[in-house]
């Protein structure tokens, strides 16, 4: 057993949101390294006369298409995400360009010279952000061509709504860019002395920083949520995965350290897991996945946590197979009844599933079962007085402490896996069959 894996949790907001430090770098050295590939936009700018004059709006039209209408009908898209770069970076690598601009040659005239010079440069400037600010916008998709799994991913880490809010804010920033910097631009190509033209371009690029250093702080939003999209694990979804289910602090990560390579933090309290880890199993030339989720509390869905939200999506998106985690050592600090009443929704609600119930921590399990002091001992219920004494019909009992039941965990794991397999196989050969259906004629 020997593979990689990975934690993703859940980021707080404040610190994908983060203040922009644009205004703290003043000097910047733009590093060519960190250059993302874009082209420049077609020229927009003509000479007449030897004057720089601005072509007419419907010729500046932004054409270009929507690439992000692909559908994305599976997983994988964070890994797609374009590189971000810091909004200071963006705009000193714009200026150093536009600085480099010369004049039209064969402008004899100082002041014509000038004024078509200090055009060219703000046009360069304006034409580099936007191009830049619209590559963005562009090679993020949306949200609602995400695989449902990624959806709520994106929900649930940056909050609802504010994946589009922020690249609605990028795009505003490119619109204001592009008008302000026309604008000035447009001015700077009247001036009539060469002074005036000095005094208007760098107005113009005065201008475009300050909206820059105003604005700009999209762009660093929109780096955070990069990063942390990017930091999700990745699951292949041709490959059968364990997904460990339970109340919180039942032992579902000490199970998961046990089982995969995965190595997740192993507290007595409950939410340790604050989102999920990917391990790895590999048997007999298989290679399968194993999720660790954060605890799921009894409690109206409305009412519930961003993290007990993650794994209701793992369980509603992906196809896994649940190793669901009972503890009725009366350790966990879920009481048995509880723990019975939120196993019998997740269920009714995922029952499709391949399913292993486990009893954890037998090693501390005691002849007569635990009653909680909230709990109704004398309540007169069979159903939940067999839960409390063994779980539910047909579970394992194991300890990792003891490492009791492990080798028949495993091996029930193992052929449960190869099901799941199955089934994946069985699925996409259902699903080739409709994209094709002359192909098994
Ligand atoms: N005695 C005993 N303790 C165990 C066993 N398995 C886990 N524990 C302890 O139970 C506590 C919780 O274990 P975790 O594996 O973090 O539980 P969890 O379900 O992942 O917890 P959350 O991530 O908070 O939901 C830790 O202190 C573990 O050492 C066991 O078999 N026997
Ligand atoms: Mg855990």
């Amino acid at each position: 057993m020997a593979a990689s894996s990975g934690l993703w949790q859940l980021p707080s907001t404040k610190s994908l949101f983060c203040t922009s430090k644009f205004a703290q770098v003043r000097n910047v050295v733009f590093n060519p390294k960190m250059a993302v590939c874009r082209g420049i936009q077609t020229i927009a700018y003509t000479i007449v006369n030897g004057s720089y004059v601005q072509k007419a709006p419907s010729e500046l039209q932004d054409k270009v298409k929507d690439k992000t209408l692909i559908t994305v009908d599976s997983v994988g898209a964070f890994q797609k995400l374009p590189m971000v770069m810091p909004s200071v970076d963006v705009f000193y690598s714009a200026m150093k360009k536009a600085k480099r601009v010369p004049p039209t040659k064969g402008i004899a005239n100082i002041a014509k010279r000038e004024r078509n010079k200090g055009a060219k440069q703000l046009d360069t400037l304006m034409k580099e952000l936007a191009v830049s600010l619209r590559t963005y916008k562009e090679n993020f998709p949306k949200k609602h061509h995400l695989h449902p799994y990624e959806r709520s991913l994106v929900d649930l880490t940056l909050g609802d709504g504010n994946y589009e809010e922020v690249l609605k804010k990028v795009d505003a920033l490119r619109k204001k860019v592009v008008s302000v910097g026309k604008e000035h631009a447009s001015l700077c190509a009247q001036s009539s002395t060469k002074k005036e033209a000095l005094e208007r371009l760098d107005e113009g690029m005065n201008s475009l920083e300050e909206i820059f250093k105003s604005q700009g702080k999209a762009v660093d939003e929109l780096l955070n949520i990069a990063k942390a999209l990017r930091a999700m694990p990745v699951v292949d979804l041709e490959t059968p995965t364990l997904c460990l289910v339970g109340a919180p602090n039942v032992g579902k990560s000490s199970l998961v350290r046990l089982l995969s390579t995965g190595k997740p933090e192993i507290c007595n309290y409950p939410f340790t897991t604050r989102g999920i880890l990917m391990g790895h199993i590999h048997l007999t030339d298989q290679n399968f996945q194993v999720t660790d989720t954060p605890g799921i509390l009894r409690r109206r869905d409305e009412d519930r946590n961003n993290l007990e939200k993650l794994t209701l999506a793992v369980l509603s998106h992906l196809p896994t197979a649940v190793l669901y985690v009972h503890d009725l050592s009366g350790e966990c600090g879920t009481s048995p009844s509880d723990q019975y009443t939120i196993y019998k929704e997740i269920k009714e609600r995922f029952g499709d599933h391949l399913w292993i119930d486990v009893v954890s921590k037998c090693d501390l399990l005691q002849d007569s079962p635990v009653v909680y002091i909230t709990e109704d001992s004398t309540a007169d219920n069979t159903e939940l007085a067999i839960y409390r004494k063994m779980g539910p019909a047909g579970s394992l009992r194991v300890s990792v402490m003891s490492e009791v039941g492990i080798d028949e965990l495993k091996s029930r794991v193992h052929a449960m896996l190869v099901s799941q397999l199955k089934r994946i196989k069985i699925q996409d050969s259902k699903e080739e069959r409709v994209e094709d259906p002359k192909r098994f004629l």
